[in-house]
């Protein structure tokens, strides 16, 4: 684990030339560091106040004549990001001179800040919930107005809140079990109403659910994983949709050419639906509605967020499209004859079922580990979903065992297992397997 009493720097600019150029410190020596071989231009800062400062001035950097002229920003602890006292010294956004100054504070005893340190601080001050950790890297990392949104409204603990409350009140009934428990015959203690708890537990499990379904709509928010079949006419796309739905929707034929329009379905893949979408067959024909409905072929694969490019025996080759789009290789008709290289092509035959259960896998496991490295949201999602989704579980089984008369102690270990999971969501709760999962991909400076 980082130790929190080292005091850390980091550039916290972005890389490349930029108008300001911005290091940032925090810990203990934070100000001592800052402040050493800075002169200001006018009444120098109190290295012992108790509040903000903030000066122009001049900073003696090692290995650079004349002195750099820098503002520095100081804040005491604990009313800052990390809880600890910060500074930042701003200076004129060249690369070499910020470097320079890192080190300068570097010399000076501070550490090199690892990825995603200072908001690991803020959350081990208490500053911030795992959630809003997160969320810091989901705004750092949006690439669209919608996951910036979504990251935005976490950040304001618009997920947090609620599963707060929640805890709380099972924490009281927690309480109030065990008080039964350990002091079953004190006359001050109140009978267990356990028709008023099984009230409370069933509330709960209603209320965690219904924050999973809200964390699962989060979790795409342009809607569901767009999947797109491509490849030269006659390739067995149709047929092969046909076979991912379980029933016929698009027309097969055995003439080239027999889809024009796109047509999309929702299709299950191992517990993920996704939207399948079949398109006209791609070559290199270009005239009239061909070209129209090819043209079609390209825009879908072009938004696909996942493409399955076919390749059958009895077709040649398709010209290549969307090419940037993550893709998988598909041989379809493998009844007819097998694919030339097994390593590199998943063999299909929608005629006898063959390939399509390890197609669907692949399928989801192509789109759910994009969602898991790729997408903070999703991934917020995902986490925060496992713990409700098993909270919902401990719920269900004290419910179960108070329903059958099970015992006071059988019901206090679920109820406690419920609490920790939703603790794990907000922070209460934390294993260093959460932290290290949320806080490595940080990046250095945040
Ligand atoms: N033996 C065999 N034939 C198949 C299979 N899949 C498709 N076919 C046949 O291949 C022909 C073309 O199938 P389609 O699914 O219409 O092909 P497509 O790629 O959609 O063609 P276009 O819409 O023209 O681009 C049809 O006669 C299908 O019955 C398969 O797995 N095995
Ligand atoms: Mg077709």
């Amino acid at each position: 684990m980082l130790d929190p009493s080292d005091t850390i720097a980091a550039v916290a600019s972005p890389p490349g030339p930029g108008f300001r150029g911005l290091v940032r410190l925090t810990g203990p020596d934070a100000w001592a560091i800052a402040l050493t071989g800075f002169s200001a231009d006018r009444d120098p800062p109190d290295p012992s106040a108790r509040h903000a400062e903030c000066r122009a001035g001049w900073l003696t950097v090692d290995g650079l004549r004349p002195c750099l002229p820098a503002t520095l920003a100081l804040w005491p602890g604990p009313r800052t990001y990390t809880g600890q006292p910060m500074t930042e010294i701003h200076m004129v956004g060249a690369t070499p001179l910020v470097q320079l100054v890192l080190a300068h504070c570097l010399a000076r005893g501070a550490r090199l800040a690892e990825p995603g340190e200072f908001t690991l601080r803020a959350f081990l001050s208490g500053r911030i919930d795992l959630t809003r950790a997160e969320a810091v890297l989901g705004v750092i990392d949006a690439r669209t107005p919608a996951q910036l949104d979504a990251a935005l409204r976490q950040l304001a603990g618009g997920l947090a809140g609620p599963i707060v409350a929640l805890r709380d009140r099972l924490l009281d009934a927690l309480a109030h079990l065990e008080a039964n428990l350990d002091f079953v015959d004190e006359a001050d203690v109140d009978p267990l109403g356990h028709s008023e708890l099984a009230g409370e537990l069933a509330g709960a499990a209603v209320e965690v659910a219904a924050l999973a379904d809200r964390l699962r709509s989060r979790d795409r928010p342009e809607g569901l994983p767009r999947v797109v079949l491509v490849g030269p006419p006659n390739a067995g796309k149709s047929r092969l949709f046909n076979a991912l739905l379980g029933r016929d929707h698009a027309l097969v034929s055995p003439r080239a050419g027999t889809t024009r329009d796109y047509l999309s379905a929702p299709c299950d893949c191992d517990g993920l639906t996704i939207e399948l979408i079949d398109t006209a067959g791609l070559d290199d024909a270009r005239s009239g509605i061909e070209s129209r409905a090819q043209s079609f072929s390209a825009d879908q694969a072009d938004r696909a967020d996942l493409v399955l490019d076919c390749r059958s025996p009895d077709t040649p080759p398709a010209p290549p499209i969307a090419a940037d789009r993550p893709r998988l290789l598909i041989w379809t008709k493998s009844d007819v004859a097998p694919p030339p290289d097994p390593s590199a092509l998943l063999a299909t035959s929608a005629r006898t079922g063959a390939g399509l259960a390890p197609l669907r896998s692949a399928i989801a496991k192509a789109l759910r580990g994009d969602a898991a490295d790729g997408d903070p949201i999703a991934s917020t999602g995902a986490r925060c979903r496992e713990s409700l989704c098993h909270a919902s579980e401990s719920l269900q089984s004290a419910s179960e065992t108070l329903r059958l008369g099970g015992g006071d102690e059988l019901v206090a270990i679920d109820l406690r297992q419920a609490v920790d999971e939703l603790g794990k969501v907000v922070g209460a709760v934390v294993t260093d397997d959460i932290l290290d999962r949320i806080f490595r991909r940080f990046c250095i400076g945040k």
